[in-house]
């Protein structure tokens, strides 16, 4: 028996070879909290449809990795009982039957494995200032050929050494419509990037390139946070920097969520609003690139 179980709607996109954009969850059941969650859930979901691509959830339950959400699906990973499922994680929630929330990590191998090209996210995950935490999204990226569109690295993390440790993993980064590194809800930050594309077809040729020569890490679209919705990024550092001392003690899968939490209180909730506009962001981008596919 397969251990993978899709909802009719990605089922049919897969038999018709219809695009499909994977989607992470650990935002949802993680990242996010309550009521901005299920927001995000339905702003990409309409997102990729409009792009012209079918959403397909990334998920664990009940013994199978799921592909695609029904409404009720969303409402479970969205209600704060689901796990986070990195790739380590993904064999033994299932034999556990664990109801969880697959990171980038996860998500990206599982996308590779039902042959689907392009993921979107919020921010990926890298390295941690001081605590020495690295996020295995990294390593991930390092043999998955897929597409990730995402809004670079959480602004939780070092964003140099995490593009350091993306230089030496041999992950491509292209920037789209930037020259600079875009750092999650903060728009760009002065780290300049070597490539840029300023259209999905653009982003599409150097997918098919990829595919063509057999590479096998990712190519990361950095997607800059839409302008009206991003933060200052002095604004940001500083914030980051009081979280930083306030989660210190925390470690392992439980860093990256209470920093993301420590953001939203610190920013006063500033920073809801600028994950939820560049996931939205994110997904529309990873839609029109899927449809030039
Ligand atoms: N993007 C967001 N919010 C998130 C994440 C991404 O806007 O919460 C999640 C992704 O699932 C990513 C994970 O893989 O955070 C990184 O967690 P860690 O640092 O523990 O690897
Ligand atoms: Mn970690």
């Amino acid at each position: 028996m397969t251990p993978f179980a899709m909802t009719a709607a990605v089922d049919e996109a897969l038999d018709a070879e219809r695009e499909l954009v994977a989607l992470e969850t650990s935002v949802l059941s993680h990242g996010l909290p309550a009521p901005w969650n299920r927001r995000a859930a339905e702003a990409m979901e309409s997102a990729v449809r409009s792009a012209g691509a079918e959403p397909a959830w990334v998920w664990t339950d009940a013994g199978f990795v799921r592909l695609g959400a029904t409404g009720d699906d969303l409402d479970r990973l969205t209600s704060g009982g689901a796990a986070k499922v990195a790739r380590r994680d993904l064999p033994i929630a299932l034999a556990a039957g664990t109801l969880g929330g697959t990171t980038v990590s996860a998500a990206a191998w599982v996308a590779h494995r039902m042959s689907i090209e392009v993921l979107a996210t919020g921010g990926i995950g890298g390295v941690h200032p001081r605590s020495g935490d690295v996020s295995a999204d990294l390593m991930e990226l390092s043999r998955a050929p897929i597409t990730v569109v995402c809004s670079g690295p959480k602004a939780i993390l070092d964003p140099k050494a995490t593009m350091e440790r993306l230089e030496e993993l041999g992950v491509g980064i292209l920037g789209f419509g930037t020259d600079r590194l875009p750092f999650f809800v903060v728009r760009e930050v002065d780290l300049p990037l070597e490539h840029r594309a300023d259209d999905p077809k653009e982003v599409a040729a150097a997918v098919r390139a990829r595919r063509e020569l057999g590479v096998a890490s990712a190519l990361v679209v950095c997607n800059p946070c839409p302008a009206e919705a991003a933060l200052p990024a002095d604004l940001v550092a500083s914030a980051v920097r009081r979280c930083t001392d306030r989660a210190r003690g925390v470690t392992g899968k439980r860093l990256t969520p209470t920093l993301l939490a420590c953001l939203a209180e610190e920013t006063e909730g500033r920073s809801l609003e600028a994950n939820l506009a560049l996931l939205e962001g994110n997904a529309t981008l990873a839609g029109r690139i899927a449809a030039h596919l």
